[in-house]
Formats: structure tokens, C-alpha cells, sequence
């Protein structure tokens, strides 16, 4: 049984009522049948009953994975015009757009909790809400783009398929689709990535040098480690988050040791070798406080990124707003048609 059970009316360690009163008995059941459904791993969907603390931990949850989507774009998007072939340059705006689309579904998503839009977005903009720390590193050469591609949505994908399984079903659903571009982005970043390895020594200069500012903020946007984790217990007792944050990193670098091998590349960890006794890799010490000042608002970007989204929104309230004088008037349109 959950722990959100334990706190139930009349189940208090105080003096118990000598009678639940109807509404008692009622919540009782809706909690029963909530933790049931949760127990035999069946879905939640919007119209089914739920406590608020899960409804707000959704919330939480898929509104910053959304931010982080959109946010996500602004890295890449420097690239495009800088791209070097026609091809690379079709295949970047492609992945870009795919964000933009994940954070759409993602919106919608959490929309079906009871939260609107403009809330969300209100929140980002205001540097309220969090988005992920990775985004907050520059961009500065073409090897960005594979390593983004490669070791980010690499990560993404670590974090995102256990998600498919997110005991919410429209995040669960989301994640599907989400999961299926984000294969297709770590492939194109691991393809450009290999290109360049097997290019000049300088494009191989390049790609290292690009993998060595990018491992350890990769390794560190998987959360804090499981000790520091506040949100992980609960989220994993209710089924939206199936894997810790420690086990899906160790996931990742276990994956991407031999990726990186097999490119020729160095890995920034003198620390980092093989455990026998594991059968995992051991790796070094992470720069927490580097971590949280990034998550905090003062990474190299943080501004730069709030700012460049602030614009975006200011620059698009004509959109927003003829787009809601036209459904207006079809709105009175359909009326008129009607009477
Ligand atoms: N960056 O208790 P914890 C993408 C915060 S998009 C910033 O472990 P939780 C892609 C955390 O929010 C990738 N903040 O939290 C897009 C919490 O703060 P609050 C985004 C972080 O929720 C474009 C506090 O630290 N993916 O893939 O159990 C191009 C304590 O942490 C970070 C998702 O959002 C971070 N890295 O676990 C390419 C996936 N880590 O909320 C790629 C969905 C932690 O109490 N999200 N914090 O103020 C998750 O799986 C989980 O929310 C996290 C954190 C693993 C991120």
C-alpha cells in the first residue's frame, strides 16, 4: 500500500471519530481505488479521481519536461544557418521542429490535469519554473550538434522510455511518440559525431573538444543522486518515474563508454573503468555545486535562454491574438448560421 494511504480522514493518530462520516467513507474509496489501480499498474486518466499531490507532481513534471522541449530548441537553433550541406541542414531543422512539437504534446498533456497554457508558460518566463540544467551550456562549434544529438537526447532517451510505462496515461502516450523522434535524433547525432571522427585531425580536434565540455553536464541532467533526490520516493511509489535517477546515469554511461570508444574519443573521467565485480562502470566525482548554481538560475546561459524566450513571446502576441479574433468570428459565424 502507498504511502499517501497512511494520511487518510479518520486515520490520524489523534482521537479517531466514532463514526466516518459519509464524505470520509467516500474519499476512502476513491483513495482505495486509486491506489488499486496503481497497484495493478493500470492507468490513470484525466476524469479518473486522483489525490491533489499526485495531480501537482504531474504537473510539475511534464510542464518542466515541456519547458525543457522548447527551451531545447534555442541550442540547436543557433546551427541552422551555420550548418555545413544542404543535408545537415534539413536534417537539424528537422529535429529542431520535433522539439517543438514535444513540447506541444507535452503541454496538452498537462493541460488534461487542469492547468492552462498561459500559466505554464507564464511560469517559465518568469524564471519560476525549471527547465532542464543542459540547456544552459553554449553551443560554440558544428561538433555541438553531434554531441547534442548523441550524449543528450542519448540521455533523453535513457530517461524518457521508463516513462512509457508513467503510471499518467497521457504523459504515458506522449512518451511514446516522444521517444520514437528522440531514437531518430540520437542516431543523427552519433552519424555526424562518427563523420567527424573519421574526418581531418582537425574536425577529430573538434569532436573531442565538443565531447569534453558536454559528458559531465550530460551526466549530471539525470537529477540529483538518489540521497538528494526529495522528489523520487513518492514519484516512484506512485508509478511516474520507474527508474532512479543514479541507476538510469550508471544506464547511460555503461551505454555510452563504448559509443565513445568505438568513435576514438577520450572520456573526461580519469576516474572512469571498468568494475569487474559490478559489471558497470565506476566514474568520478560530480560537480554538484556546479549543478545546482546551473539549475539555479546561473549557468552560462540561464539569461541569455529566458530572455531569447521572453522575446519569442512577446513577438508572437499578434499571432495569438489574430488567432483568436478569427475563432472568434467563426465562432459567431457557426451562431448566426445556427439561429
Ligand atoms: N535540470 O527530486 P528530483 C530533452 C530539479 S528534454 C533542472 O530528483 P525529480 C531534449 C527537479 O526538478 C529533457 N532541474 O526531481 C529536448 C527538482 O526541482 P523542483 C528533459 C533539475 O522530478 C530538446 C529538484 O531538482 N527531460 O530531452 O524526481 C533537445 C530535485 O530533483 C534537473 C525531462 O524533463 C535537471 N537536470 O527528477 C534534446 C524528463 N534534475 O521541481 C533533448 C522528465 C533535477 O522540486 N523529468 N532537477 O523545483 C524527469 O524525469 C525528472 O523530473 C528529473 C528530476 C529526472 C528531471
Amino acid at each position: 500500500m502507498y504511502t499517501q494511504a497512511m494520511d487518510l480522514p479518520g486515520q490520524g493518530t489523534g482521537p479517531q471519530p466514532v463514526e466516518a462520516s459519509a464524505d470520509d467513507a467516500a474519499a476512502l474509496a476513491r483513495q482505495a481505488q486509486f491506489d488499486a489501480r496503481i497497484d495493478h499498474d493500470h492507468k490513470i486518466e484525466p476524469r479518473d479521481w486522483m489525490p491533489e499531490a499526485y495531480r501537482r507532481t504531474l504537473v510539475r513534471q511534464i510542464s518542466q519536461h515541456a519547458h525543457s522541449e522548447v527551451v531545447g530548441m534555442l541550442p540547436e537553433g543557433n546551427w541552422i544557418t551555420r550548418a555545413p550541406s544542404l543535408r545537415r541542414k534539413a536534417i537539424l531543422l528537422a529535429k529542431v521542429q520535433d522539439e517543438g512539437g514535444h513540447g506541444l504534446y507535452l503541454y496538452s498533456a498537462a493541460e488534461t490535469l487542469g492547468v492552462s497554457r498561459d500559466d505554464m508558460i507564464a511560469a517559465l518566463l518568469s524564471g519560476k519554473a525549471k527547465y532542464s540544467s543542459i540547456f544552459n551550456y553554449p553551443t560554440l562549434s558544428w561538433a555541438d550538434m553531434g554531441c547534442i544529438g548523441w550524449l543528450v537526447d542519448g540521455a533523453a532517451i535513457m530517461n524518457q522510455i521508463p516513462l512509457c510505462r508513467c503510471s499518467y496515461g497521457p504523459y504515458a502516450r506522449a512518451m511514446i511518440r516522444i521517444c520514437k523522434e528522440e531514437s531518430f535524433h540520437q542516431r543523427q547525432g552519433y552519424e555526424l559525431m562518427l563523420a567527424l571522427c573519421n574526418g581531418t585531425p582537425e574536425q577529430k580536434a573538434m569532436a573531442q573538444e565538443a565531447f569534453d565540455r558536454w559528458w559531465w553536464p550530460v551526466v549530471m541532467m539525470f537529477g540529483p543522486s538518489d540521497k538528494d533526490s526529495i522528489h523520487s520516493a513518492q514519484t516512484m511509489q506512485w508509478g511516474i518515474k520507474r527508474i532512479s535517477n543514479d541507476d538510469l546515469r550508471q544506464k547511460f554511461i555503461d551505454a555510452t563508454v563504448p559509443q565513445a570508444e568505438l568513435l576514438g574519443l577520450q572520456i573526461p573521467d580519469p576516474d572512469l573503468k571498468w568494475n569487474e565485480q559490478t559489471g558497470h562502470y565506476d566514474y568520478g566525482a560530480i560537480d554538484w555545486d556546479e549543478f545546482w548554481r546551473v539549475v539555479n538560475g546561473d549557468g552560462p546561459c540561464n539569461r541569455e535562454r529566458l530572455e531569447t524566450r521572453r522575446r519569442a513571446h512577446e513577438n508572437g502576441a499578434w499571432v495569438r491574438e489574430a488567432a483568436l479574433v478569427y475563432a472568434r468570428k467563426q465562432a459567431a459565424r457557426r451562431q448566426r448560421e445556427a439561429a
